[in-house]
């Protein structure tokens, strides 16, 4: 293989006049410090050596470059610095050709751009989605890539993080040539060798101009406001949008120093920090221990009881996934609906022009819907979503009991009850687990999956597999009331409602919550999902709630008067004329002045810093205790479950890791004040106490065993 000791993440070896350099650096090829020297050693090699004409760059494995190794944010930066290397290459003498068979993104595309000429393979993906990790490109990439798209089009892939395909890499200027295969090397070394034998020179994108200034400072201004609507709260959209401005108004080596001054103030944003903590952990969550115990069952064939809002969801997400759905209703009429309600979601996706009639048709060909359970003695897997009654699901899973085929999985998709209860329900409890999904659950990638005390392993396992199929974020759950996510919101729910009581109106409260970064506030969500399942649930738990503990009635106000929310035209907000967006409703206010008083509560004022303090040390506080009790595996799989659950700002990398950001201690010491007002519902978590004592954060949870 290569002449150059194969230590080193950068093979270099001469091919007859060309220089090949392999960038050797699994899983993705990152563009660690090894790598950056490997590469820097490699354009040295071809000033010097005299026998080399050309130099091709490939990527080993399954990717190109998948960009800077974003493990080495926030650590002391180690020479060379990449831009450096890039000039340097760029501006020799000799040609530098990529070939592209897979991720190039990120620092991997500006190495490609610093290229003279670029390949693409069908497997090519390119991009500079740094927007995700709260940064910019910094090693050139917002000057060279203004100089080969445009300065709009540049502008847009960078704020979109999107990749494109080779075809339409090709289409947008990035790449020069298109190639068959999948091997990077014979292609490139053939396009190498075309190149030379035309007699082609080196064509440096730092020399090209960007087109028509004038329209595209234009066209930036306009992206700028539209963006600052988009992203809301984000801080490098804004920058990444200022450096094309520099591509378009100045110089090359002027225009990647304001790189450099921007890139480093995203760099040293908090943001990037949140941002890197949400891309490594969404990716952490599938490494359960079960995972090295066993290996998942086979599955295909699915069933799903119950067609309603979220077996429909399943069903709809298993089919996208490519598997076969029987649907299982209790009668003629509900199956009817169940099937109507499955049909919605594709005939939207036809209507927008995302589908096309026979793809559908396909789709629905690997859908059955029945009423009789014989109908599902063969199936692999089963999701249970009927009503959220535990005598409804025992009775269901007696006659999953009773009719399906040994080893195959069963599932509930409950979302408070005890999973326990319903496997004891069988004879076969080690077959039984929880799938909690979210509505819609075609659409939202949270699976929480809840493992009850006599499941087997490759049953946990398979789920999973089942996720990543769907592909959902998977999060592992113990058995407890709510498992994580809804256990965590009744709490941190709760400390919003004596908010309310104690002063602050829904209103500021849901003002404070999206200034914060959510979407929506507490009320609102409240509004979209239906007062009404909050209000079962708290009726439900009536019987079993502490006496002494504070109970704030203004919700149940609300719903005694069927203001359900959305549906039903009002709820903490009007809706009228089925309006998405509500309107205040003096009534509501009026409702809960009533309340306070009722209560003997005089009102006093909340800032909204004080508000988010309460409700982040609840959340925080509970989180600790889910912790402590086993029920999730690491901090971080709560802040997966929050990121995608529960519309949790990602560039605050979720609960736990922004209890971090904010220092431990600061946040004990809240709790322990409001304590001093409800000692009941303020109990620090020991685990909490502990790791302040200990100076220690939640992140060092977080270590791989
Ligand atoms: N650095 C370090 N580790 C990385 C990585 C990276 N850039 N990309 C992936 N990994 C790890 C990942 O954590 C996982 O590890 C394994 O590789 C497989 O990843 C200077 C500043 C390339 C499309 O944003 O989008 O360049 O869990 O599970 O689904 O301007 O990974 O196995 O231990 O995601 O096949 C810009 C990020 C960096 C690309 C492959 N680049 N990566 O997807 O596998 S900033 C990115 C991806 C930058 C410059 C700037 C995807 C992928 P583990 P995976 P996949
Ligand atoms: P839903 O009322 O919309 O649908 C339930 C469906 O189950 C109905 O169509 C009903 O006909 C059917 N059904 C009832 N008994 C049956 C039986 N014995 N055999 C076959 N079908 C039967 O309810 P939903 O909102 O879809 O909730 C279903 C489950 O999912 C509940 O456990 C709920 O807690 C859980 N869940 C709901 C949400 C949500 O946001 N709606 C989110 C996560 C989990």
């Amino acid at each position: 293989m290569s002449e150059q000791a194969s230590a080193s993440p950068v093979h270099i070896r001469l091919d007859g006049e060309v220089l090949v350099v392999t960038i050797d650096n699994p899983p993705v090829n990152a563009l660690r410090q090894a790598v950056r020297a490997g590469l820097q050693e490699a354009v040295e090699r071809l000033e010097q050596d005299a026998a080399a004409r050309a130099m091709l760059i490939v990527g080993q494995g399954k990717a190109f470059i998948a960009g800077a190794d974003i493990r080495e944010f926030g650590k002391p930066p180690m020479a060379p610095f990449l831009p450096e290397v890039l000039n340097r290459m760029e501006a020799g003498g000799k040609l530098v050709v990529a070939a592209i068979h897979g991720p190039a993104l990120g620092g991997g595309l500006e190495v490609a751009m610093a290229t003279h000429y670029r390949l693409a393979l069908p497997g090519a993906k390119l991009g500079l989605p740094e927007v995700n990790l709260g940064l910019l490109p910094g090693a050139g990439g917002t000057q060279r890539s203004p100089r080969l798209m445009g300065a709009l089009p540049a502008a847009e892939l960078m704020l979109s993080g999107k990749h494109l395909s080779a075809k339409a890499a090709l289409a947008a200027g990035l790449v020069d040539k298109l190639a068959e295969g999948d091997d990077p090397v014979a292609a490139g070394l053939a396009y190498v060798r075309e190149l030379l034998a035309s007699g082609t020179q080196p064509r440096r994108t730092c020399d090209l101009e960007v087109a028509d200034k004038a329209a595209a400072l234009a066209a930036l201004d306009q992206l700028a406001q539209d963006t600052a609507k988009k992203t809301r709260g984000l801080f490098s959209p804004a920058k990444i949008i200022e450096c094309v401005k520099a591509a378009v108004q100045m110089p090359f080596a002027e225009g990647v120093k304001r790189e450099r001054e921007l890139f480093l103030e995203c760099l040293n944003s908090p943001q990037r920090a949140g941002l890197v903590h949400a891309f490594f952990a969404e990716r952490e969550t599938a490494k359960i221990p079960e995972a090295k115990a066993a290996a998942p069952r086979h599955f295909a064939k699915l069933a799903i009881i119950g067609g309603g809002t979220m077996g429909a969801g399943i069903t709809v997400a298993a089919l996208d996934a490519g598997l076969s759905v029987v649907m299982i209703e209790r009668d003629a009429e509900s199956i009817a609906r169940g099937r109507k309600n499955v049909e919605k979601v594709y005939d939207g996706l036809i209507a927008k022009g995302r589908m096309t009639a026979e793809a559908k048709a396909a789709t629905m060909a690997r859908y059955q819907p029945s009423t009789s359970y014989d109908d599902i003695k063969d199936v692999d897997l089963v999701i249970e979503a009927v009503f959220e009654d535990i005598e409804v699901k025992k009775a269901v899973f007696k006659e999953l009991d009773r009719v399906c085929k040994p080893g195959a999985v069963l599932a509930t998709n409950t979302s408070y009850l005890d999973i326990d209860a319903i496997a004891a329900s069988t004879s076969r409890p080690q077959d039984v687990i929880g799938l909690h999904f979210f509505s819609p659950a075609n659409i939202m990638k949270l699976l929480e999956i809840v493992v009850p005390a006599k499941v087997a392993p490759d049953v946990v396992v398979t789920a999973f597999e089942l996720a990543k199929r769907m592909k959902k974020v998977p999060v592992r759950a113990g058995v407890c009331d709510g498992f994580i996510g809804n256990r965590i919101l009744s709490v941190y729910r709760e400390a919003a409602n004596h908010v309310l009581e104690d002063g602050a109106s829904p209103y500021e409260i849901d003002a404070a919550v999206r200034e914060f970064g959510y979407p929506m506030g507490p009320f609102q969500v409240s509004d979209l999902a239906g007062g009404d399942i909050g209000w079962a649930t708290r009726k439900r738990k009536a019987a079993t709630r502490d006496p002494r503990a504070r109970y704030v009635e203004i919700a149940d106000r609300i719903a005694e008067r069927g203001w359900y929310g959305q549906k039903t035209g009002r709820g903490w907000y009007l809706y009228p004329e089925g309006a998405r967006v509500g309107q205040q409703d003096p009534e509501v206010l009026a409702i809960v002045d009533a309340e306070r008083k009722k209560k003997g509560i005089t009102p006093r004022a909340f800032t909204h810093e004080e508000i988010m303090r309460r409700y982040m040390a609840a959340m925080v506080n509970e989180g600790a205790k889910v912790l402590e009790e086993g029920i999730a595996l690491r901090p971080l799989d709560i802040d997966v479950t929050f990121l995608f659950g529960y519309g949790f700002p990602r560039w605050r990398g979720g609960p736990m890791q922004w209890a971090d950001m904010q220092g431990l201690p600061k946040v004990l010491a809240d709790i322990e004040a409001f304590a001093k007002e409800d000692a009941l519902f303020w109990q620090p978590a020991p685990l909490l106490k502990k790791l302040v004592a200990e100076g220690r954060n939640f992140a060092s949870l977080n270590q791989r065993g």
